[in-house]
C-alpha cells in the first residue's frame, strides 16, 4: 500500500458534563484525528493524548508536533499496518502519537481489504459488556444520582474516580445504596503513596473488583508492597506502557488485573500483545477509555471482544460524554452491551457535517 500523506485534524468536543479526576477537570475534549490517504483507501486514527500532560507525559500539541516532524516522515511510502511500529521504534516514547498513526494506516489497509478491526485483532464476541467511569463529584447525593442514572441506562459496572478525601465515604455510600451485587471498582490515577496503604485497606470491606493505579506510574515495587497490605486486587493502568512492562509488573506481583488502553501502549497491535501476555499468566484484562470519539470507540470495542477481556471495560456509549458524536453514535443495548462493528476497518466513518462542526484546524502532511 502506498501512503500519499496524512491529514492532522484538531477537533474540540464539548462534554455533556464536567469530568473530574484526581488530576483535573475536563469540560471539553480536544482530540487530534489523523486521516491516512493511500492509493487503496483512507484510514482514520485517533490520538488519545489530552490537552495537558496530566494523565501521562503526552499532550495533544506535542503529539501533533512529533507526528509532523518525525513520525509521519519516517514512514516511507510503501507500508502496511504492521510495518508502522518498527518504522517508528527508534523514536523514544510518544506512544499515543504512534498509536494514532498505526491506527490510521491499519484502518486504511483493512478498509481496502474489506476486513474489520475485530476480525484482524482476533475478536470472539459480537458484543461487549460495558462499564462507566464516574467522576469525582461535589457531594455524595450528587454522586448517587449519577450512579443511579447510569445503572438505569443499563451499565453493568461502575467505576468511581477517587482521590484522598473522596474514597471510603463515596464507595460506602454507593455500595450501601445500590447493593452487594453491583460490580464496583475505583480508579485513583496515581493520587496515593505507599504511606496510604492502611487507609486504602479500608476499601477492602466493600468487595471492589479492583483498585486501579493507586500509586505513581513508575512505582511498580510500591504497588507490589501495597498488594501485600490491601485485599482488593490491584489493577495497573498508567504503569503498563508495553507488553514488557505488563510482563514485569505481573512477575513482580504488582497487579492482578490489567487495564489495556491502545493509545497508552503505542497501538492496537501492542495492546493485543499485552492481552496475550496477560492471558498466558491468567491475568484478567479490560479495555480502558480516553473519552474517545466514535472512531477510537469502534476500535476499542473490537479489542474488548478478544477472549481475555473478561471484565467490563470503560467502553461506554457515545452519550456518556457527547451529545453529538462525529460518527454514528455507539448506543448501549438494553443488556448493557455495545455491538462490535463488523464493517471494513473501523466499521464507522466520520459524518462530514458533525466533523466540520467541531473542527478547529486541519493540516496536510505529504509523505
Ligand atoms: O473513556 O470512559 C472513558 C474514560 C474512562 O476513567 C477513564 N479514563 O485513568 O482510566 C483512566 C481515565 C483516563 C482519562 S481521565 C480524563
Ligand atoms: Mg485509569
Amino acid at each position: 500500500m502506498r501512503l500519499t500523506g496524512v491529514e492532522l485534524r484538531r477537533i474540540a468536543m464539548p462534554l455533556v458534563a464536567p469530568f473530574r479526576t484526581s488530576f483535573g477537570t475536563e469540560t471539553t475534549r480536544e482530540v487530534l484525528l489523523l486521516r491516512a490517504v493511500t492509493d487503496e483507501a483512507e484510514g482514520w486514527g485517533e490520538c488519545v493524548a489530552m490537552t495537558d500532560p496530566l494523565y501521562s507525559s503526552e499532550y495533544v500539541d506535542a503529539a501533533a508536533d512529533v507526528l509532523r516532524r518525525f513520525l509521519i516522515p519516517a514512514l516511507g511510502a510503501d507500508l502496511t499496518g504492521v510495518s508502522v511500529a518498527p518504522a517508528l521504534a527508534r523514536f523514544k516514547g510518544h506512544r499515543m502519537a504512534k498509536a494514532a498513526l498505526e491506527m490510521a494506516v491499519l484502518d486504511a489497509e483493512l478498509r481496502a481489504a474489506g476486513r474489520s478491526f475485530a476480525r484482524e485483532l482476533g475478536a470472539v464476541h459480537e458484543s461487549v459488556p460495558c462499564g462507566v467511569s464516574v467522576g469525582i463529584m461535589d457531594s455524595i447525593p450528587e454522586l448517587l444520582e449519577a450512579v443511579g442514572g447510569y445503572l438505569a441506562e443499563g451499565y453493568l459496572r461502575i467505576k468511581l474516580k477517587i482521590e484522598p478525601g473522596w474514597d471510603v465515604a463515596p464507595v460506602r455510600a454507593v455500595r450501601e445504596s445500590f447493593g452487594d451485587e453491583m460490580l464496583l471498582q475505583v480508579d485513583a490515577n496515581t493520587a496515593y503513596t505507599t504511606a496510604d496503604a492502611r487507609h486504602l485497606a479500608k476499601l477492602d470491606p466493600f468487595d471492589l473488583l479492583l483498585i486501579e493505579q493507586p500509586l505513581d506510574e513508575e512505582d511498580i515495587l510500591g504497588h507490589a508492597a501495597l498488594a501485600r497490605v490491601v485485599r482488593t486486587p490491584i489493577c495497573l493502568d498508567e504503569s503498563i506502557t508495553s507488553a514488557r512492562a505488563a510482563a514485569d509488573a505481573i512477575r513482580l506481583n504488582a497487579c492482578e488485573i490489567v487495564n489495556i488502553k491502545p493509545g497508552r501502549v503505542g497501538g492496537y497491535l501492542e495492546a493485543r500483545r499485552i492481552h496475550d501476555v496477560c492471558v498466558a499468566h491468567g491475568v484478567p484484562v479490560w479495555c480502558g477509555g480516553m473519552l474517545e470519539t466514535g472512531l477510537g470507540r469502534a476500535a476499542n470495542v473490537a479489542l474488548a471482544a478478544l477472549p481475555g477481556f473478561t471484565l467490563p471495560g470503560d467502553t461506554s456509549g457515545s452519550a456518556r460524554y457527547y451529545k453529538t458524536d462525529i460518527t454514528e453514535p455507539f448506543v448501549l443495548e438494553d443488556d448493557g452491551h455495545l455491538t462490535v462493528p463488523t464493517g471494513p476497518g473501523l466499521g464507522v466513518t466520520p459524518l462530514p457535517d458533525e466533523l466540520s462542526a467541531v473542527t478547529l484546524s486541519t493540516e496536510w502532511i505529504t509523505v
